[in-house]
């Protein structure tokens, strides 16, 4: 009779997680959204811009989407994120030191962040067109020990960096610092942060790094699935604080992206595109931004 009573319950806790993950909505490329309304397209594709309509009118959203291309502009970009036989998107190498990094010389995009942030999710959701990336999401934090870089064609390499904090690997210090200190080809370093906690003591010895180095930089909001919207509007508030007051080299537009559900990430690959300079953006403000310099 007990023995029932477990099994039943078993069934029933299995069967309603199974159910929540098949009604998980995954919006891995552009085709899967083009069925979708206006209002939640744009929920998907631009969450930062859903989010400002529950901004207080007072706050100043100039610097919220410096950033802002058309849908057209997003799935152009899409198609570099597609492996073909002419575009082939790997696995390059890794390295456990500097002097083991490879010599690349197309440009390069790397990724940081504190252990469990999130950052190998993104980077399997940013390639998810990519069958067998071989991208590993640990259960346990701190498992990325390596510099891993992924080759994307011949247009830009993608570099995923050891994590920080908790359990980090002592040498990461030495590892990171020495990769943001002298890689000539390094376009943008995109540090996570979590959205439920925002910027955390642990990150800032990553912005000493990218402010003294006086490289460009920008702060991607993660896991935006798992907060409330009043939550994370708070968070959103505080990161742009610090951004203002406290940085001088990190873009003022947070990214925020979901890679269960796919939220920004297709936005995210226009930003990358562009900044690799593998994009030209057709009307969009970064456009008009540049042009005055
Ligand atoms: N709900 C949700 N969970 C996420 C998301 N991104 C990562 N996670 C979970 O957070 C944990 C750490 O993720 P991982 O990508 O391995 O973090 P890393 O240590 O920074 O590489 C894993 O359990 C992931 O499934 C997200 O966008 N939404
Ligand atoms: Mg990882």
């Amino acid at each position: 009779m007990l023995c029932m009573e477990r099994i039943r319950r078993f069934l029933q806790t299995n069967s309603v997680q199974m159910a929540a993950y098949r009604y998980i909505e995954r919006y891995p490329s552009c085709h899967e959204l083009l069925h979708l309304q206006a209002g939640k397209l744009n929920s998907v594709v631009f969450p930062l811009k859903e989010l400002e309509n529950y901004l207080n009118p007072n706050v100043d959203k100039t610097t919220f989407h410096i950033f802002d291309p058309s849908f057209d502009d997003i799935k152009r970009a899409e198609e570099l994120f597609k492996p073909s036989s002419k575009h082939e998107i790997d696995f390059f190498t890794s390295a456990v030191r500097m002097d083991h990094a490879p010599l690349l010389s197309q440009p390069e995009v790397c990724f940081i962040g504190r252990s469990n942030v999130g950052k190998s999710s993104l980077i399997k959701a940013l390639f998810s067109m990519v069958p067998d990336i071989g991208v590993r999401v640990s259960k346990t934090p701190g498992h990325t020990k390596k510099i891993n870089f992924f080759k994307v064609g011949k247009s830009f390499t993608l570099v995923d960096m050891p994590g920080y904090g908790y359990r980090a690997p002592k040498d990461f210090v030495e590892m990171v610092e020495a990769y943001l200190e002298t890689r000539e080809n390094l376009r943008k370093t995109f540090l996570l942060l979590d959205g439920a906690v925002g910027v955390q003591k642990a990150d800032m010895i990553a912005v000493e790094m990218c402010e003294e180095f006086g490289i460009p930089y920008t702060f991607v909001v993660t896991k935006i699935d798992r907060v409330q919207k009043g939550e994370l509007l708070k968070q959103l508030l505080q990161i742009q604080k610090f951004v203002k007051k406290k940085t001088q080299g990190c873009f003022p537009q947070l990214f925020l992206v979901s890679s269960l559900h796919f939220s920004g990430i297709h936005l995210l690959r226009c930003f990358i595109a562009h900044v690799t300079g593998n994009l030209y953006l057709l009307n969009t403000a970064i456009k008009q931004q540049e042009s005055q310099e």
